[in-house]
């Protein structure tokens, strides 16, 4: 669009990432706008957007209604329903939900479960419920499996949505309330113990999930809730050990001050705890021991916990079989060396209980293995990027574009079916895909993960080596960059922006790795329970002690999720997370994402009838010619010169900026009226 001295556009702005004003002059490639703040900017054209000024004050409740699709008009809208405290707003069938850090009254209560329910989506205001009844609706309707997708950054209200999406399935298709123990009672009441033992608070949120999770709720024949599963997906193992101020461990680590005298899961809770204080002296060259009397009494109340023997306690924490072809023989570890053995228990042990507890929700709920229906939820983490971003990281920002491809495949599906619905030539859209990055990391051979599956199980490899070979295999590769002077580091350009990884510890985090003298200890524990989370082992488990990757047991795991969510019907909720003056920050853009995919096709429709009240003024004569309504929309693209559009059966559709080009020739044509007639005026007088 032509912008020249008096259009009404958005210019960036350091405080609130855009602002509007007016152009007040043109020179050249650049423009001087008074903002409405009352600054004079000067910026390039080719930086302006153009604002509509005939959107509501309002706002819209769907993004695509908006005659402009470009992130100011976007992030605009989205800050003026969050203003009235519509956290809620579509983008066609995405929901995009703001969280509003304050509970909103009776958004969530049965009367409004009631109203949503049967209701076709766009009837009533945007929701988490409407989305919900979409898909329990089309399972029932459909026979077929949908799934819902809840993302977004640390913080954005993944969870709570996912629990209102629980809560709402309930009761759709829960029993009657007699019933006390019923499947989606335990369900629900599953949230809590999951949320103490995989929660914690860290610097972006007070209760962050530190694993993903997937819901899977099973339906009978008459659409009522039958079973459940919940998978969950890479636990964050080093909080047990490592936290940084104010970041706080596992809720369950501070619960279990206010947990009755204690049972088997607390035993273990608290034998973590004790482990944790004991602390190493060296003795000798390179030996350790125990550093004082302190240490002395958590290693004896440790030991009674998990009931094992004192001795062989201490033994397995500081001494390390060697094993020659003659003997084995023991090896002391330094007091480094002693402590990194005694987080690696606590963290195995830990570990275990996760997976126990999960395992355990899911026999009792109990899976109907009938079920030809579900809905699968998922609350999974969004990108992370640190100052020192590690293999955590790696795994995250993996499972984030796992899902980014899902998601740009699945709304390029949509719009191809609103094409075909409206018979439109679609084939030339150029489909954009991440693939490149997702090859970068999980090829196989060649990938990331294998070859740091190759460095590990290479006995002299350190994360120096990897780095080495990383630089090497990816030296031209556009998604993988060696930043400047770096050792040990790589950067990845992810589709939501560059993060730089940490080698550090790379090989070590992959190692899915248990000591064989802290299993031997378990195993034997007196205590039934904590023996059982450590069978022993047999021919058909790995042996204790061999390599085998987490990197590549997390990536068959993230194929068989993509596999489930490929046989179901997606729908997408994108949760953001609002800063005073909803600036996107490069990891809260899957929403500008979404409308990316959407602007590589055609962005904007309208129907035949309100295309033309709007622009008609740029051909009056076509209303003249009693011409069919499709006929006169084209003539009016054709008198302004823009191609590349498509007519529909009931609508037009415009590619990107078609809409403020034809905006910008109806001011203009205005503004010329208005002196035309300004003229006559002025000679009558
Ligand atoms: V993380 O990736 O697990 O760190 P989430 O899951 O995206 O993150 P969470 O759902 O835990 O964020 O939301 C963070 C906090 O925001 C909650 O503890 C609530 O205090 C607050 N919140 C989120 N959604 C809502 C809501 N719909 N209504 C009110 C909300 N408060
Ligand atoms: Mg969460």
């Amino acid at each position: 669009m032509e912008i020249t001295a008096g259009s009404h556009v958005w210019v960036e702005d350091q405080e609130l990432a855009w602002v509007d004003g007016v152009v007040t002059s043109v020179n050249g490639n650049e423009a001087e706008v008074e903002t409405i703040n009352g600054n004079q900017v000067t910026t390039k054209l080719s930086k302006l957007y153009p604002k509509d000024m005939e959107a509501p004050d309002t706002g819209v409740d769907d993004m695509t209604k908006l005659s402009y699709l470009h992130e100011p008009a976007v992030l605009h809208n989205l800050a003026i329903r969050y203003g009235i405290k519509e956290i809620y707003t579509y983008c066609g069938n995405i929901l995009i939900a703001i969280n509003p850090f304050q509970a909103i009254s009776h958004l969530y209560d049965t009367k409004l479960m009631d109203s949503y329910k049967g209701a076709q989506l766009g009837d009533r205001s945007p929701h988490v419920f409407a989305i919900t009844d979409v898909a329990y609706r089309a399972m029932n309707n459909e026979g077929k499996s949908n799934s819902i997708l809840v993302s977004g950054e640390s913080g954005a209200g993944k969870t709570e949505t996912t629990k209102m999406i629980m809560r709402y399935l309930a009761y759709l298709g829960g029993h009657a309330a007699a019933e006390a123990r019923t499947v989606e009672r335990k369900v629900l009441e599953s949230n809590p113990v999951l949320e103490a033992f995989g929660n914690a608070k860290t610097v972006r949120n007070n209760n962050s999930s530190r694993f993903g999770k997937f819901v899977e709720i099973q339906f009978d024949a008459r659409g009522q809730i039958s079973g459940a599963a919940i998978r969950t997906y890479l636990l964050e193992k080093s909080r047990v050990c490592q936290i940084s101020e104010p970041e706080r461990n596992y809720h369950c680590f501070y619960l279990l001050c206010a947990a009755p005298p204690k049972d088997a899961i607390f035993r273990i809770v608290a034998a973590i705890l004790h482990l944790g204080n004991i602390a190493f002296a060296l003795e000798g060259e390179d030996s350790s021991v125990l550093e004082d009397d302190k240490a002395k009494f958590h290693l004896q109340v440790a030991a009674e916990l998990l009931m094992c023997d004192l001795e062989a306690l201490e033994t397995a924490l500081c001494k390390r079989n060697m094993v020659t072809p003659e003997e084995v023989i023991k090896r002391s570890l330094d007091p480094l060396g002693a402590a990194i053995s005694r987080d690696g228990l606590a963290k195995t042990i830990y570990a275990r209980l996760f997976d126990w507890l999960v395992k355990k929700i899911n026999v009792s709920i109990g899976q109907d293995p009938d079920s030809k229906c579900l809905i699968g939820v998922l609350d999974i983490y969004g990108f992370e990027s640190f100052k020192t971003s590690s293999f955590e990281q790696f795994c995250i920002n993996f499972t984030n574009e796992k899902l980014q491809q899902h998601f740009n495949q699945h709304v390029f599906k949509m719009e191809q079916s609103v094409y075909q619905e409206e018979e439109i030539d679609w084939s030339y859209i150029d489909f954009v895909d991440n693939q490149d990055v997702l090859d970068l990391i999980e090829k196989k051979p060649g990938g990331i993960i294998s070859l740091l599956d190759e460095t590990c199980m290479f006995p002299k490899s350190t994360h120096e080596t990897f780095a080495q070979k990383l630089y090497q295999t990816f030296k031209d590769h556009k998604r993988f960059v060696k930043p400047k002077l770096a050792r040990t580091e790589f950067t990845i350009v992810h589709y939501a922006g560059e993060v730089q990884y940490q080698c550090d510890q790379f090989l070590d985090k992959n190692k899915d790795y248990i000591v064989p003298e802290h299993q031997e200890l378990l195993s034997t524990s007196k205590c039934s329970f904590i023996a059982s989370l450590f069978p022993s082992l047999n021919a058909e488990t790995p042996k204790s002690g061999k390599f085998s990757s987490i990197g590549s047991r997390f990536k068959l795991q993230l194929q068989q999720l993509m596999d489930i969510l490929n046989s179901t019907e997606p729908h997408y909720i994108r949760c953001i997370k609002p800063n005073s003056d909803l600036r996107p920050e490069i990891f809260e853009n899957g929403v500008l994402e979404a409308i990316r995919v959407k602007c590589e096709g055609y962005p904007t429709n309208r129907i035949f009838s309100e295309f033309l009240e709007r622009f008609s003024i740029l051909a009056p004569e076509v209303l003249k010619e009693n011409v069919e309504e499709n006929v006169a929309c084209k003539s009016i693209m054709e008198k302004v010169g823009l191609s590349n559009y498509q007519i529909g059966k009931t609508k037009i559709f415009l590619r990107a900026g078609q809409m403020a080009e034809l905006d910008g020739r109806k001011a203009k044509l205005l503004g010329e009226s208005a002196k035309v007639i300004q003229k006559q005026v002025r000679s009558r007088i």
